[in-house]
């Protein structure tokens, strides 16, 4: 992950934020409609999917999208995360981009299994135990999906100003057979993949950006090779006046773990 972090003169607004909570259908923006397919639901299988789940497609993209706790669950974890996550401060709420040090416009902490680590943008983050409110989360992300993950990295926006820039999740420690799973609590915000050959001015093919809202309490899978071939960020939204946390859990690959 190498961010590209955003300045000023964000573009226009793409999406309206912090609306009341909608039916999971209507929650979801993608750029066409034919993006979006229900999937058959499959609740038979060994792990369960209580949640209406919907298939998010374009060229090398493919995730799914689920509203994972209800309004209630999402706003008691959020509180129980504000009590117990403590997040990085000094270098460790840095980033190094083009051999430039810069200041992380949001904070960040990292938690998972004793010994992972994680590399990005420069700093190499240690994991934290996870906390109980974590392993709750973290085991729904499990039952639901069916993964293991052994890592999460929590970004916290203070509102619509904290920010992510464009990047991919690509680092070689990540296991890239494995999806990432990202849990919104707290406001909603716009989330926007850009296909890598399609970003600036020298591209010279033309793939439309695939923009979703992420609401409070959802789940979206980022499914191989979907990390290879699109960046994300999690653009400035002005109008955006309460916080939101999210999680993306991941598999870290260890030494000594067979190659994948
Ligand atoms: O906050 C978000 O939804 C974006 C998080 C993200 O892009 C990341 O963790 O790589």
């Amino acid at each position: 992950m190498m961010e590209k972090l955003v300045g000023r003169g964000q573009k226009k607004r793409l999406h309206s934020n912090d609306e009341p909570r909608r039916s999971p259908r209507k929650k979801i923006k993608a750029e066409t409609d034919e993006m979006i397919k229900e999937e058959d639901g499959d609740a038979s299988g060994e792990f369960s999917r209580p949640i209406p789940w919907k298939k998010i497609e374009a060229e090398g993209l493919d995730c799914d999208y689920a509203l994972l706790f209800s309004k209630e669950e999402a706003d008691t974890l959020f509180q129980q995360l504000e009590e117990e996550l403590v997040y990085s401060t000094g270098e460790q709420a840095q980033v190094q981009v083009f051999g430039k040090v810069y200041n992380i416009p949001r904070k960040q902490a990292t938690y998972g299994d004793a010994g992972v680590t994680y590399t990005y943008s420069g700093v190499t983050r240690v994991a934290s135990p996870w906390t109980p409110t974590l392993r709750n989360i973290r085991d729904k992300v499990t039952n639901t999906t069916g993964r293991i993950f052994n890592f999460v990295l929590i970004n916290r926006y203070k509102d619509g100003r904290d920010h992510m820039g464009e990047h991919r999740d690509d680092e070689r420690e990540l296991d890239p057979l494995w999806p990432i799973a990202s849990v919104s609590l707290g406001a909603t915000r716009d989330f926007i993949f850009r296909h890598r050959d399609a970003r600036g001015k020298q591209s010279n093919r033309r793939i439309q950006p695939v923009k979703l809202e992420l609401a409070n309490g959802s789940l979206l899978l980022m499914n191989p090779p979907t990390n290879s071939m699109w960046y994300h960020s999690l653009p400035i939204r002005k109008k955006v006046i309460r916080p939101r946390i999210n999680l993306t859990f991941r598999r870290i690959k260890l030494i000594n773990e067979p190659k994948s």
